[in-house]
C-alpha cells in the first residue's frame, strides 16, 4: 500500500465522481421548533432593522463613504451561525454588519464604526467594509472582492495545523466565484483536506452585472467545485432552515476530515449594491416579486401565526425589542465622541510576537 502523507492522505475525487456527490437541491427541509423559529426571526429582523437604520443615517449625513447593507439576505447569515459551533470561524465581504452583529458584536459598537467614531468596534477608523468581532471568531470585513476567500482557506489551516477541530466559513458572492484565487484556494483546500465550508451568497448581482451575463454555467455555481473534487449543494437561501440544515452537513463534512464543502445559497439583495447605487439594472417588479413571495422574514412569521405558536401581538412586541435595540445603537453612534488625535498613530504595525 502506498504510504500516505498528511498533505496527501487520498486523492481528490475525479470530477465526476464529485459531481454525482454535489446536489441542486438539499433533501426535504426538516421544520424548526417553536424556539429555532423564534430566534430565527430575532436574529433576522435585528439585522434587518440594523441595516434599515444604518440606510437612514447614512442619508441623514451621519455616515460617509461605503455603505453595503445586506437586507434580503438574512437568512443565509442566520442559517449558517445557527449550524456553526461557537468558536468556528467566519470571514466575509465588505457586505458585513449583518455577520458581526451576528457573532455576538455589540450593535453600538457595529453602528458607531460605521459612523466614525471612537466606540466602534474597529475604534472608529474602519468605517462599513472593516468590521471585525475576532472575540465572536468573525475576521472581517473585506474591501477587496474575494480577499477573504485565501484568507478563510488560511484560517482553516491554521487551525487544523494547531490541532483543533474548527471550522471555517468563508463567505463571499457569486461575482467574487469568478476570481482566480478562489481556485487557488479550492485547489489548496482539495490536496490538504482543509476544514473550510466555502459560502456563495448568490444574490445575483455583482454591483449591476446580473450573474446570467457574467458567470459561466450561472445556474450551478454550486459545481463550481467539481474539478477540484469539492462537493457542492444549492441552497434555497430564502429559507433559513434550508440554510440552516444544509450549513450542518457542510459544517459536518469539514470536521470529519472530509475536506472542503461548497453550499451555494440562492438569495437577493433588496438595495443597491452600495447607498450610492440607483439599482437602474434591474426593474421594481423584480424586487417586489422578491419580497412579496420569498422574503425570509415573512416566512418564518406566517409559519409562526400559522401553527398558533405566535399571535400578531407576539411578533410585534419581537419587533420592538430589536427596533430598542437598533435605536439604542444609532443614539449612541451620532453622540460618542470622534476619535482622539493619537488613534492615527495607534494599530499602524502590528507588535511583533502579536498572534
Ligand atoms: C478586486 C476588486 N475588484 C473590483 C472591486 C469593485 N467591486 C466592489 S463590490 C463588487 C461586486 C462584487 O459582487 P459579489 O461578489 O456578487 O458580492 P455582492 O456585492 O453581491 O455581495 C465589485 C466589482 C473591488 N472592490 N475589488
Ligand atoms: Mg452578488
Amino acid at each position: 500500500m502506498a504510504r500516505k502523507t498528511a498533505s496527501a492522505a487520498k486523492r481528490p475525487a475525479a470530477p465526476r465522481k464529485a459531481a454525482r456527490k454535489s446536489r441542486k437541491r438539499a433533501p426535504a427541509v426538516a421544520d424548526f421548533t417553536r424556539d429555532e423559529e423564534f430566534a430565527a426571526l430575532r436574529t433576522m429582523l435585528l439585522v434587518r432593522r440594523f441595516e434599515e437604520k444604518a440606510g437612514q443615517l447614512y442619508g441623514m449625513g451621519h455616515i460617509g463613504g461605503f455603505c453595503h447593507l445586506y437586507i434580503g439576505q438574512e437568512a443565509v447569515v442566520t442559517g449558517v451561525f445557527m449550524a456553526r459551533r461557537a468558536d468556528d470561524e467566519v470571514i466575509t465581504s465588505y457586505r458585513c454588519h449583518g455577520h458581526a452583529i451576528v457573532s455576538g458584536a455589540d450593535p453600538k459598537a457595529v453602528m458607531a464604526e460605521l459612523t466614525g467614531r471612537a466606540g466602534g468596534i474597529s475604534h472608529g477608523k474602519g468605517g462599513s467594509m472593516h468590521i471585525f468581532n475576532t472575540a465572536g471568531h468573525f475576521w472581517g470585513g473585506h474591501g477587496i472582492v474575494g480577499a477573504q476567500v485565501p484568507l478563510g482557506t488560511g484560517l482553516a489551516f491554521a487551525r487544523r495545523y494547531g490541532g483543533s477541530d474548527q471550522v471555517s466559513l468563508t463567505f463571499f458572492g457569486e461575482g467574487a466565484a469568478n476570481q482566480g484565487q478562489v481556485y487557488e484556494s479550492f485547489n489548496m483546500a482539495s490536496i490538504w483536506k482543509l476544514p473550510v465550508v466555502y459560502v456563495i451568497e448568490n444574490n445575483r448581482y455583482a454591483m449591476g452585472t446580473a450573474v446570467t451575463r457574467s458567470a459561466a454555467r450561472p445556474e450551478e455555481l454550486y459545481m463550481r467545485g467539481a474539478a477540484f473534487g469539492i462537493p457542492g449543494e444549492q441552497v434555497d437561501g430564502m429559507d433559513v432552515r434550508a440554510v440552516k440544515a444544509a450549513a450542518e452537513r457542510a459544517i459536518a463534512h469539514a470536521r470529519s476530515g472530509k475536506g472542503p464543502y461548497i453550499l451555494e445559497m440562492q438569495t437577493y439583495r433588496y438595495r443597491g449594491h452600495s447607498m450610492s447605487d440607483p439599482a437602474k439594472y434591474r426593474t421594481r417588479e423584480e424586487v417586489q416579486k422578491m419580497r412579496q413571495e420569498h422574503d425570509p422574514i415573512e416566512q418564518v412569521k406566517r409559519r409562526l401565526l400559522d401553527k398558533e405558536w405566535a399571535s400578531a401581538e407576539d411578533l410585534k412586541e419581537v419587533d420592538a425589542q430589536v427596533r430598542k435595540i437598533v435605536t439604542a445603537a444609532a443614539e449612541f453612534a451620532t453622540s460618542a465622541p470622534q476619535p482622539a488625535d493619537e488613534e492615527l498613530w495607534t494599530d499602524v504595525y502590528a507588535q511583533a510576537g502579536r498572534g
